[in-house]
């Protein structure tokens, strides 16, 4: 069973989205295993996005990120980081799809409301970074095997 970190960004908080961008894993049979409000540090933000580092946009994104509290999230489930990223929708805005959370509601670039981890060393890595293992709960979920 894979784990993915999914992060409601600034901008998700800030227009009332956590409720149905949360739904929307929820509708798709996978199980929350942690979720909290979290003010993200600089030290944190750029520990997150290291893979950026050097990148024109990079202190462009760690000032997003930590502009305002963020929804950070521990998902379970088969497949869970690739199938989250298609929920997702493309970074670009103009690329993302009718029917994902990015097609339905960004409308721009960086403005793109939720992150999700793009391989398991990502999660393994972007879980760490913002929660302790006892904060992660196993759990049954009796519908699980309907999915
Ligand atoms: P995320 O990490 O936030 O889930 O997004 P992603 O995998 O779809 O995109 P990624 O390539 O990892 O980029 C991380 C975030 O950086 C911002 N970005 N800006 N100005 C630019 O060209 C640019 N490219 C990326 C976006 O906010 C993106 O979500
Ligand atoms: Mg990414």
């Amino acid at each position: 069973m894979e784990r993915t970190f999914l992060m409601v960004k600034p901008d998700g908080v800030q227009r009332g989205l956590i409720g149905r961008i949360v739904s929307r894993f929820e509708d798709k049979g996978f199980k929350l295993v942690s979720g909290k409000l979290v003010q993200v540090s600089d030290e944190q933000a750029k520990h997150h996005y290291a893979e950026h580092e050097g990148k024109s946009f990079f202190g462009e994104l760690v000032d997003f990120i930590t502009s305002g509290p963020v929804f950070a999230m521990v998902w379970e489930g088969d497949d869970v980081i690739a199938l989250s990223r298609i929920v997702i929708g493309k970074t670009k805005v103009t690329e993302a799809l009718p029917g994902t959370i990015r097609g339905d509601f960004a409308a721009h670039t960086p403005f793109n409301l939720i992150h999700g981890s793009d391989s398991p060393e990502s999660a393994e890595r972007e879980i760490a970074n913002f929660f302790e293992p006892g904060e992660l709960l196993g759990y049954q979920k009796t519908i699980d095997s309907w999915i």
